[in-house]
Formats: C-alpha cells, structure tokens, sequence
C-alpha cells in the first residue's frame, strides 16, 4: 500500500458551470455536477481522491492553481474561453510543477479559428479534446495510473 492517496484537482473555467443548459449540440447535457461525479468515480476507482472547483474569474483560477502546489498531486484542468487567451494561467501551471491533464468537451480544432490555439497545452502533459464529458473520466484515468505508478515506484523495497 502506498503511504497516502494521491490527490487530483479538477478545475473548470469561465461559463462552464452552465452545462447541461444551453448548447447541448456541442456540449452534450451532462451537468457539472455530473461532470464532478465522473471524475470522482474514475479516482475512486483507482485509490485516489478528487477536488473540484469552478470559477467565471481567471484569479480565482490562479489562486486555485496555486494552493495546488500543497492541496494535490495532479490537476484536470478544462479553463473554457481562457484557454485560447490567458498567459496568466499557462504561467500558474507552469509554476505548480505538477503533471497538468487539459481536457476540452468540444473539439476545439473543428470550430472557429480562434479556439484552435491553447496556451495551456505546451504546458500540459496530456491534453483530452473532443471526447464529450467523458474526456474527464479519461483524465482522470490517465493521470491517477500516472500518480499511483510514481508512488509505488517511491515505495521502500518491502522485506520478505
Ligand atoms: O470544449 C470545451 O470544453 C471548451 O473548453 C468549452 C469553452 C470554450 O470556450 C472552449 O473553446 C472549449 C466554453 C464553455 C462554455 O460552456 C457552456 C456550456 C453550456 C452552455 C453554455 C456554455
């Protein structure tokens, strides 16, 4: 066993708290807070743990990025329309040193022009487009395997 559970933050940006209510040709009508359940089945099911949190505000964003660097061990991260715009939250990330998983529903690179650049992805480890919600639970997966492979590698030999 390992000593403690890692621990995966999963944060989504501006308007994504109104999924399920508009747009379901492009967003599907999963809620956020399906969103949230996913994901923390998908943790669950491989022994570790799942904050999440939504903000309209880049700051509340960054300042979650931040605490991150003692409250987890991964970040999901979906940042909606400040994807295509925010060095701020590419620089955060980049600052946290944690592995970075960008997830976006939609696939970004068959809609308008401006959504096919992310600052986030050349900071990211993996990034999840076009997978509908269910890139979350993808995520989230891949980087608990991720997390729990890196801890049993820092585990002491066990004596026989
Ligand atoms: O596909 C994604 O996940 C996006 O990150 C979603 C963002 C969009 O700006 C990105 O280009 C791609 C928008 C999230 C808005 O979500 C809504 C959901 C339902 C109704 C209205 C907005």
């Amino acid at each position: 066993m390992t000593a403690c559970t890692p621990r995966i933050l999963v944060i989504n940006g501006p308007n994504l708290n109104l999924l399920g209510s508009r747009e379901p040709d492009v967003y599907g009508t999963a809620t956020l807070d399906d969103v949230v359940n996913l994901a923390s089945d998908a943790a669950h099911a491989h022994g570790c743990t799942t904050t999440a949190m939504q903000s309209n505000h880049e700051g509340e964003l960054i300042d979650a990025i931040h605490a991150a660097r003692t409250s987890a061990d991964g970040i999901v991260i979906n940042a909606g329309a400040l994807t295509h715009t925010s060095i701020a939250i590419r620089d955060a990330l980049a600052g946290v040193d944690l592995p970075v998983v960008e997830v976006h529903i939609s696939n970004v690179h068959r809609r308008e022009e401006f959504r096919h650049h992310s600052f986030i992805s050349a900071v990211a480890d993996t990034v999840i487009v076009g997978a509908g919600v269910d890139g979350y639970r993808l995520a989230v997966d891949h980087l608990a395997r991720q997390l729990r492979s890196a801890a049993a590698q820092e585990e002491p030999a066990t004596e026989k």
